[in-house]
Order: C-alpha cells, then sequence, then structure tokens
C-alpha cells in the first residue's frame, strides 16, 4: 500500500543543535530581543538600523563553517527524498541548514514560509536578491541602486506568511504530518496540526512538550538529532 502524502513542518528546535538560537528556550532571541523592536514592519520603519544588526548578526552565522546542518536535516533531507508519495517540508526556519541538508539545495519540497534571511529585498524596485553579507541603510540596491529600502526578506509578525495556498492544498491530502522542533505558539503555524485532527496521523518531535503536544497523536521528546533519524530509520 502507498504511504500517504507526508508534511514535515520544522522550527527552530531543529537547528538548536548545530549552534543556531531558538527563539523561546531560556537563552533563546526572544529572551534577548523584543519582537515589537526587531521583527516587525513597524519596527523596521522606525528604526532600521537596528533591525539590520538583528539580521545581520544572524546572517553572519550562515557565514559560519561551524555552524552546519546536523543529523535531523539530513534525516529529514533522506526521508522527503525517499517517499513514495508527495511530501512537503514546511520550515519556520529562516536558516539555510534544510537546503545545504538536500540534494539541489533543496528545491520544490522545501517551502520557506517565513522567508530566508539569505535573501533581501528592495522596496523601492521590489526585486529580491540572494544576499548573506551585512544589510545597512546605505547598501544600494543591486537592481535598481537605490540605497534605503532593502530589507531582509523574512515575514515579520503581522506580515502573510509564504506559499499559504500551496500548503493548505497540501494540508487537505495529508495522511502523515510530522512537526519536529518548533514551540507551536506562532500562527498559522501552529494552527496545522488541528486542521489535521482525524485525517491524518500526526506525530510531534520535540525536545519537551510543546503548546501543541495534546492535540498530536503521537509525541517523542529528546534532541532531534536522536529522534529524528529514529523516527526516519
Ligand atoms: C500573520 C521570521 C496574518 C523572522 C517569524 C498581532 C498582530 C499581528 C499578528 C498577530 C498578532 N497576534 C497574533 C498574531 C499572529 C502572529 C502570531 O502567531 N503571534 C504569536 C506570537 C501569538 N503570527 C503572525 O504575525 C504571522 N502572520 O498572522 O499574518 C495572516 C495569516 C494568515 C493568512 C492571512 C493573514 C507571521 C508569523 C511569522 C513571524 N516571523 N520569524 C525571523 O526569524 O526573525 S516567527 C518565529 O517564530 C520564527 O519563524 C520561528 O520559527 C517561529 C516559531 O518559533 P519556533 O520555530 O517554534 O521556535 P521556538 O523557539 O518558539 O521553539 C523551539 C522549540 O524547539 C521549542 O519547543 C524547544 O523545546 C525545541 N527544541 C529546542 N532544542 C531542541 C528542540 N527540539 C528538538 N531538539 C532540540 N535540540
Amino acid at each position: 500500500m502507498t504511504p500517504p502524502p507526508l508534511i514535515i513542518l520544522t522550527g527552530a528546535g531543529i537547528s538548536a543543535e548545530s549552534g543556531l538560537s531558538t527563539f523561546r528556550d531560556p537563552d533563546g532571541l526572544w529572551a534577548r530581543h523584543r519582537i515589537e523592536d526587531v521583527a516587525t514592519p513597524e519596527a523596521f520603519a522606525r528604526d532600521p538600523a537596528r533591525v539590520h544588526a538583528f539580521y545581520n548578526a544572524r546572517r553572519a552565522q550562515l557565514r559560519d563553517p561551524a555552524i552546519q546542518p546536523n543529523a535531523a536535516h539530513h534525516a529529514v533531507a533522506r526521508l522527503v527524498a525517499a517517499w513514495p508519495a508527495p511530501a512537503l517540508l514546511v520550515t519556520q526556519n529562516v536558516d539555510d541548514l534544510h537546503d545545504r541538508a538536500m540534494p539541489g539545495g533543496g528545491g520544490a519540497p522545501l517551502l520557506h514560509m517565513h522567508g530566508e534571511l539569505a535573501r533581501i529585498r528592495c522596496l523601492a524596485c521590489g526585486e529580491g536578491h540572494r544576499w548573506t553579507q551585512d544589510l545597512s541603510t546605505a547598501t544600494p540596491c543591486p537592481a535598481c541602486g537605490k540605497a534605503g529600502g532593502l530589507r531582509p526578506d523574512v515575514v515579520w509578525f503581522g506580515e502573510v506568511p509564504l506559499g499559504l495556498e500551496r500548503i493548505e492544498a497540501a494540508l487537505e491530502d495529508c495522511g502523515l504530518f510530522l512537526s519536529i522542533g518548533t514551540s507551536g505558539q506562532v500562527y498559522p503555524a501552529a494552527g496545522f496540526v488541528a486542521a489535521l485532527r482525524g485525517r491524518a496521523r500526526t506525530v510531534e518531535l520535540n525536545l519537551e512538550p510543546s503548546a501543541g503536544t495534546p492535540l498530536f497523536d503521537e509525541a517523542e521528546h529528546g534532541p532531534a538529532t536522536r529522534c529524528v533519524p529514529r523516527f526516519v530509520e
């Protein structure tokens, strides 16, 4: 019997053992920064330099050779590649560790619903660019040459996540939903498991119980580099 369509949802916890900060753990990003200061359109309009500094520090980690995809990223890449039915990897993460763990750098099966740290977008001309260096209000747009209009191409709070139509279509057919390394506190991603109740086998792999744990059919708690390869094999 052919396995059902698969959706994997990941959050910051899958990248924690690679050395990237999560958001809501005690030492997480939101323990050191206020969302209202660094992750909303209003924050960027009010103090772009502060927002650029927040993302420049995180973008610099993408250039750090010590930060590499871990066993969980590789296990997810194997699962998606080998799945004999449609498989969609939806990540809330803006890092590029899934991309680097997947053949061909991610491509169609990988959807960054909150955008990508390694991309910028120009508010003057609308053009998007791959960008791994620091960004400031003085940086000229590679396309239109204007300075002051470049922003990180990530989805801030209050902005509409990417790929929602594709995700909603996949949720209609999904038979297996695997949630990895997310606290289940940010919507609409946190609402996917509830949409699947009674229609799909839902599994949570997370370091500890999350806000969504009671909604899952199954949950295994422990580090992703242990739980995910074990689930995949
Ligand atoms: C939207 C990108 C409308 C940038 C992020 C008021 C005004 C406006 C909106 C709202 C509002 N009130 C509520 C909302 C909705 C809001 C929301 O959900 N707010 C929350 C706080 C209540 N959502 C939005 O604004 C979204 N947009 O609603 O638009 C709309 C919607 C649909 C259709 C039309 C219109 C936009 C949300 C996206 C915001 N951008 N990031 C950036 O990265 O800087 S959110 C941010 O949170 C990251 O993307 C992150 O991925 C995401 C979720 O966090 P997690 O990944 O779960 O990380 P966290 O630290 O929380 O948890 C880590 C977990 O890992 C923990 O459970 C931990 O135990 C576990 N873990 C740790 N180590 C390990 C591990 N697990 C395994 N192994 C380990 N080693």
